[in-house]
């Protein structure tokens, strides 16, 4: 049986990354529904993410999306941070939401708009270099939606030449992490529709470029954790954007849509070390909170991952590993569903408990009166949202 003392000291020190954007109003393309009390700039969007650390303990960096998140002094924006008991970490590039990118980014068939796109690249690294972030996370929306649109293979030559160029430019502990997704908004072709293109890229870039599973961004049906064990094998794996889906990229509360599937995922994670003391790989949300409150919503994610994780690490894996061996069908799967089946709800509980956290992190946010608070407080301005 694992040793339950050291499955509770790998979940203390889990750490678990929130997307900036989650606390500004979102939507779908048919209405982005406004709430009362959201951010109108990136100070708020910090202090509220201050708060989910606050009542989890294990979300202590809230990742940048630039421009959304740009500001003046990011030095002051990281003290900011700071002082809210957070810090800054991932910045994520935006070459998707303006007019030149709509036949594509760094592989549009124009050099002005791809030169636009390699500038903001670079610019994301000049921000990086201020913050003190690790790594330079990379989606593209780059891609076609008729045959015949443009060339397949001459947008792979502008896409690798695009992120060459921007790999050059990293500092030697900084890392470029190369998101895939598989369909929207291009429909016909995506110029990096899965994590086969994204590990080609990152193999032929060097070390330092590693690829980042989106679960959101798959066909139905696609396994990820054969994808997970797949690229932690070759060291290819460097982020996760966590998020829930039925259909489509729908960026729902990881855990919410699927939790045997993050179950399943984790446990490729565990087994290949991917929690172990001084794991490189970024564990994201990306999420959208269209109908729910924001910050509950990515308190209710975080807690989402934490189950997920300690049903994982409560794998026997040495039974596990017998009954592989022995060919013992029945008896392999009995021993992961034993894990996934157990409520590990107390020992999170307690954990938090023993860190001086309240065990309900939820009701703990509820009893505050911060909700209240920004909604008294936060009026006037430009509520924060998809493009502000
Ligand atoms: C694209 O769908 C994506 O998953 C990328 O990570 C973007 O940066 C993010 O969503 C924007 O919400
Ligand atoms: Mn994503």
């Amino acid at each position: 049986m694992p040793d339950t003392e050291k499955v509770a000291e790998v979940l203390r020190r889990q750490r678990i990354e929130l997307p900036s954007w989650a606390f500004g109003n979102s939507g779908t393309r048919f209405k982005v529904f406004a709430q009362q009390g959201v951010p109108r700039d990136p100070y708020e969007k910090i202090a509220d993410a201050a708060q989910v650390h606050r009542y989890t303990g294990v979300a202590p960096s809230v990742a940048l999306h630039i421009p959304w998140d740009a500001v003046d002094d990011y030095a002051d924006l990281a003290t900011a941070a700071k002082d809210h008991g957070i810090e800054l970490g991932t910045v994520n590039a935006n070459v998707f939401q303006d007019d030149d990118y709509m036949l594509g980014s760094i592989t549009n068939p124009d050099p002005r708009v791809r030169r636009k796109a390699l500038d903001h690249l670079l610019a994301c690294v000049d921000v990086m270099d201020r913050t003190g972030s690790r790594d330079l996370k990379l989606w593209f929306s780059d891609g076609t939606n008729y045959p015949g649109q443009d060339n397949i293979r001459e947008r792979q030559d502008r896409l690798a030449e695009g992120l060459q160029a921007t790999y050059e430019r990293l500092g030697e502990h900084q890392r470029l992490i190369l998101e895939y997704k598989l369909f929207e908004p291009a429909f016909y072709t995506m110029d990096v529709p899965d994590w086969g293109t994204s590990f080609a890229h990152c193999l032929q870039l060097g070390d330092r470029a590693k690829v980042c599973v989106d679960t959101g961004h798959h066909a139905p049906g696609t396994n990820i954790e054969f994808i997970v064990a797949f690229l932690m094998r070759a060291g290819k794996l460097g982020a996760f954007d966590f998020n829930s889906r039925f259909y489509a990229d729908d960026d729902l509360m990881v855990g919410a849509a699927d939790p045997f599937q993050l179950f399943r995922i984790l446990f490729e994670v565990v087994l290949a070390g991917g929690l172990d003391e001084g794991t490189d790989i970024a564990f994201m949300l990306d999420q959208c909170h269209n109908i729910e409150p924001k910050i509950p919503g990515q308190i209710r994610s975080v807690m989402n991952v934490q189950e997920a994780s300690a049903k994982a690490l409560l794998v026997d894996t040495e039974a596990l590993a017998a009954a592989q061996r022995a060919g013992d069908v029945l008896g392999a799967n009995a021993v992961l569903m034993d894990a996934y089946n157990t409520d590990v709800r107390p020992l999170l509980a307690e954990l938090r408990s023993a860190q001086g956290l309240d065990p309900d992190p939820m009701a703990a946010y509820a009893a505050s009166g911060y909700a209240e608070r920004i909604v008294a407080e936060r009026v006037g301005g430009q509520a924060a949202g998809w493009g502000a």
